[in-house]
């Protein structure tokens, strides 16, 4: 009788484990969330812990007003993990960085983060 809900357990945690392996993260950026930058950012750079689908994957960048200021996405550069944007020259204030990947299990993944440049 011990060996069900064990063994369930066991299954629970190896399904667990699986989804988290396939799905992707995002393990660090560029610039860091709450960075207080003295220059600004010449791109933004997301790093993930697994390959990521960049032609089905965005970056979006909004001012403190929630406006979006257009970035290029550099969909065929660089490592098959990292996500790059360019960035046009941004004036001092608050801007938060808005992303979302298609992780190679098939999932959309999304989250954002903000920084600072100083005036
Ligand atoms: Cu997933």
């Amino acid at each position: 009788m011990r060996t069900g809900p064990v063994a369930a357990a066991g299954v629970l945690a190896l399904a667990l484990a699986g989804s988290a392996l396939a799905h992707s993260l995002l393990l660090e950026s560029s610039p860091a969330t709450g960075a207080r930058l003295a220059a600004p950012p010449p791109e933004i750079s997301l790093r993930f812990n697994n390959r990521i689908e960049k032609k089905l994957s965005t970056i979006r960048l909004l001012d403190e007003g929630g406006a979006p200021r257009p970035v290029t996405v550099l969909a065929a550069d660089g490592p098959v993990d990292r996500l790059t944007a360019r960035v046009p020259s941004l004036p001092p204030g608050a801007w938060r960085v808005e992303w979302r990947v298609l992780s190679t299990d098939g999932h959309i993944v999304s989250g954002g983060f903000s920084f600072r440049v100083a005036r």
